[in-house]
């Protein structure tokens, strides 16, 4: 089985100028490609326990591991963020599958399409490419949730993903439909958002192993997405350190919004999407978050600590003040709290977030597009700079100590 698995990569479009013979230097070569987006580390991160039990009303110290004890260093932060991100699966998006034996790619006629193989099952699926005519080589790009919703500098390659295909998302009797299910079964424990995030990861790995057939420059690619795919965007960007930038536009409950915000501001009679509400309308999370839609204080996360993972990586979102669904006090309250976890990383301006109205739904508005190319400058173009976007055009005041109790550790 193990030679099977490296003969199908030999045969993917990036090796098929080789003989098609298992040489040692291979397999090194082809083992290394996944673990090289997660640093070595001599630190083993403690396992979740079986159960977890936990309580918070306010916004949870993404510092502080489930165990008791405070993220001291770098290390710490890395298991920390680890542990973040079991707690995510288990409790709200479901389970990243482990990445398949199985990827065939290849890239041509401006488009990328990909097999993946898993579990004795397979499924192929395309992306559509639309590369720069003048710009230099290599490229960056952008990984855009169904079409683009935001301004996309000329310079840069789109790369338009059918998220929909993966797992269909019409409304709450879409659950295990799509080509993730064909792979993993239509039980799987991952809702929508995560089958997405775990399609992007394959995009990634088909634009290493096409490498040779296009000018995309891997470490120089984005994803985007507005409303659901917004939240899609945004999981995207947490569960793929290889995504330079991610752009999260007007995602509302789910994406930037916090639980414990958006189910405060509904208690106080705005019509806010809650947790509660989100469930039954679609099904971007796992069944498993359903116990917590009637309790919010009970995870021991909230989504301060999924936008956190993104951290010190390049994080833009944006909210629309028009529509009181969003959430817009939760989704300020939630990035602010995301950027403490930015700061004490000491990237604090990595971290973009404005919030203005007068447009509608996913239509960017130019008074936001300064910023945007602040974020595309800097983590896709390569050129320097630095500015601090954290901005609200807002008529409500988010009560820090009321949510965030915990302070900043300086990391050593
Ligand atoms: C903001 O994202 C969603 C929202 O969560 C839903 O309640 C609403 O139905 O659709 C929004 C959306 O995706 O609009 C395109």
């Amino acid at each position: 089985l193990t030679i099977n698995v490296r003969t199908q990569y030999l045969n993917s479009a990036r090796h098929n100028h080789e003989t098609p013979f298992v040489r040692p230097q291979h397999l090194e070569c082809l083992s290394y490609r996944y673990s090289r987006s997660y640093p070595a580390t001599n630190t083993t991160c403690s396992q979740l326990p079986g159960s977890v039990s936990f309580s918070d009303v306010g916004l949870p110290d993404p510092f502080q591991f489930l165990a008791g004890s405070r993220v001291q260093t770098q290390e710490d932060w890395r298991c920390r963020r680890e542990e973040i991100s079991q707690l995510l699966q288990r409790f709200e998006l479901g389970e990243m599958p482990p990445d398949p034996p199985f990827l065939n790619a290849s890239f041509t006629a401006r488009q990328l399409s990909i097999n993946v193989t898993d579990n004795a099952k397979s499924i192929s699926f395309t992306v559509s490419a639309t590369l720069p005519t003048s710009a230099g080589r290599p490229v960056p790009a952008i990984i855009s949730y169904g079409g683009a919703s935001i301004p996309i500098p000329s310079n840069v390659a789109v790369l338009t993903f059918d998220n929909d295909d993966i797992a269909l998302e019409n409304d709450s009797s879409s659950r295990g439909i799509g080509k993730f299910y064909t792979l993993y079964g239509a039980d799987h424990s991952a809702g929508a958002l995560m089958a997405w995030a775990w399609a992007v990861r394959r995009i990634l790995d088909a634009l290493e192993l096409t490498s040779a057939e296009h000018s995309i420059d891997l470490t120089r690619v984005g994803v985007t997405g507005c409303s659901r795919n917004g939240k899609g965007a945004l999981v995207a960007g947490a569960f793929d350190e290889r995504i330079a930038l991610t752009i999260v536009q007007e995602s509302g409950s789910g994406g930037a919004a916090c639980w414990r915000l958006s189910d405060a501001q509904f208690a106080s009679g705005q019509v806010v999407q809650t947790a509660m509400e989100i469930v039954q309308e679609n099904v971007w999370f796992s069944t498993e978050f359903d116990p917590f839609v009637t309790g919010t204080a009970r995870l021991p996360f909230d989504h301060h600590a999924l936008a956190g993972m993104v951290a010190p990586r390049g994080l833009y979102l944006t909210d629309n003040l028009d529509f009181e669904w969003l959430g817009s006090l939760s989704c300020f309250g939630c990035q602010f709290a995301t950027r403490l976890v930015y700061e004490a990383l000491g990237a604090k301006t990595n971290i973009g977030f404005s919030q203005v109205g007068n447009h509608p739904h996913c239509l960017f508005p130019a008074t936001q597009n300064a910023e945007l190319s602040v974020f595309f400058n800097r983590f896709l173009l390569g050129s320097a700079g630095d500015a601090d976007v954290f901005r609200s055009d807002g008529n409500f005041s988010f009560n820090e100590t009321e949510w965030i109790s915990w302070s900043i550790p300086t990391l050593q």
